[in-house]
């Protein structure tokens, strides 16, 4: 059995290697090497097709809310199938599964976020927003507003405008992006902040001058010029960063002062990741524009969603013109029925209040006091079930690694041998778990996480 299942594997690589192209990928080095082909879930663990177990640390691509082989997610989508495999919302029709969803959605979401329109990717719902954000500044009679702000080491997707809108600036060559009409700012990383020329600011004087620096950019290009701001309420790809307290208030001060719309990224915030529904309630934020994908299906179905704060929603759904945009799959019913079930099954389990008061304390407190003194741990912050542990050259001057090191790439890979799933954002550690994570699952990672660092501060010389 073990040989067969080998063989497959052997198979299954040779194949992918002549014919599936990989996200985010070198293709020659990734062949090279050969894939790891994963065949199961259950729980917070994935198995590959020889049999080896895995604990994701990373809920996927921070998104399985409920972990893998939910079968109340599996039944729905089947029962969806079995009725329903496919209609459109754009005859004059819906279905129950869409229009059960947009309602228990407005329940969830922040004050007067009321409708709804889906999408079945982060970047679409990123694009569909600023498309949203410009009708809304022509309906108003103020075309000139156009340019679209966010932020340096920002994620919204890779579509033409959701690239051009990230700020991670390795996504840019290869498409000469970002289009024009596109502008960027510092992102509130206060741990970066020295190194990044800001001097020994503290963390709440750090988050004034940096969302300053928005007010900046806004009068540099001229107000009437600037149509949005796009944030997503903790930095998640670009390296888990958590915005100082005085931050956003700071930042809606600035985007109502120049009647700029503030679009919030819920992408990785949303469905409890920070022990709040939304990074929106955690931070009390307000936006105009939310979008959200991933934990709204725990991932088992491509979904993602738009919705309007009251100002947006009254210029755009009174227009009375057609609102000329939507995809074949916006409203999708297999999908929405899953999201459906999965934010029942949120509410009911109380999972949300779970990752506030138990399980996220939990895991911020036994992070803190494994890594906290470790010598390579520059810093270890999070809130929820979403963390970061900095590993840096030295501790008390937070100085980084030199690039050369991949300090964070070794650490990776130490975990994946580990049978641990961690990413690592430059030399950042990065966690976001299945909020269904058990404390002894924890205990799991934090385990092999610190047998990682401990592999790699040897390497270094440092332990
Ligand atoms: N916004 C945010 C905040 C994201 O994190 C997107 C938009 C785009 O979503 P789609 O569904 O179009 O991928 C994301 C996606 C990583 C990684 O390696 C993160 C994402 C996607 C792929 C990889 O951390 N986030």
């Amino acid at each position: 059995m073990k040989h067969e299942t080998h063989n497959l594997t052997r198979h299954w690589q040779a194949l992918d290697a002549a014919h599936h192209v990989h996200p985010f990928s070198d293709t020659t080095a990734l062949n090279r090497e050969g894939v790891r082909v994963i065949v199961r879930g259950q729980g917070v663990y994935l198995w590959d097709s020889n049999g080896e177990r895995l604990i994701d640390g990373m809920a996927g691509l921070w998104c399985v809310q409920l972990g893998y082989g939910n079968l109340e997610l599996a039944e729905a989508g089947y029962e969806a199938l079995k009725s329903l495999p496919y209609y459109n919302h754009f005859f004059k029709t819906s279905n129950p599964w869409t229009i059960e969803l947009a309602a228990k959605l407005a329940t969830l979401l922040p004050e007067g976020h009321e409708r709804i329109l889906f999408a079945n990717s982060g970047s679409e719902a990123n694009d569909s927003a600023l498309k949203l954000i410009r009708y809304y500044w022509n309906l108003k009679g103020r075309p000139d507003k156009k340019i679209h702000l966010s932020r340096d080491y920002a994620y919204h997707g890779v579509t033409m405008a959701a690239a051009s809108l990230s700020g991670l600036t390795p996504m840019h060559p290869q498409w000469d992006l970002p289009l024009s009409g596109f502008d960027k700012v510092p992102a509130p990383y206060w741990f970066g902040a020295r190194a990044a020329g800001y001097g020994e600011l503290g963390a709440d004087e750090f988050g004034i001058v940096v969302a300053q620096k928005l007010e900046e950019k806004i009068l540099a290009l001229g107000a009437d010029r600037v149509a949005s701001f796009s944030a997503e309420p903790v930095q998640g790809a670009g390296g888990v960063i958590f915005p100082p307290a005085t931050y956003w208030p700071e930042i809606e001060r600035i985007c109502r002062k120049y009647d700029v719309l503030l679009h919030l990224d819920e992408v990785i915030t949303g469905f409890g990741r920070t022990g709040e529904w939304f990074g929106a309630e955690t931070y009390a934020i307000a936006p105009d524009i939310m979008t959200m994908a991933k934990g709204l299906s725990s991932g088992y179905q491509p979904i993602s969603a738009i919705s309007l704060g009251e100002r947006m929603a009254e210029t755009l759904l009174s227009a009375d013109e057609e609102l000329v945009h939507g995809f074949t799959y916006s409203g999708h019913p297999v999908a929405s029925a899953v999201a459906l079930k999965n934010l029942e099954v949120m509410e009911r389990d109380d999972l949300v209040g779970h990752v506030k008061s138990d399980i996220g304390p939990y895991l911020q407190r036994r992070l803190r006091e494994t890594f906290a003194a470790h010598p390579l741990v520059g810093e270890v912050r999070g809130l929820g079930l979403l963390a970061a542990i900095e590993l840096v050259d030295d501790k008390a001057t937070r100085k980084f690694f030199s690039r050369g090191y991949d300090v964070g790439t070794r650490c990776r890979n130490y975990c994946f041998q580990n049978g641990l799933v961690m990413r690592a954002i430059r030399d950042t550690m990065v966690l976001a778990p299945p909020l269904i994570i058990s404390e002894a699952e924890i205990e799991e990672i934090i385990e092999k996480a610190g047998d990682a660092i401990d592999h790699v501060a040897k390497d270094m010389g440092r332990l």
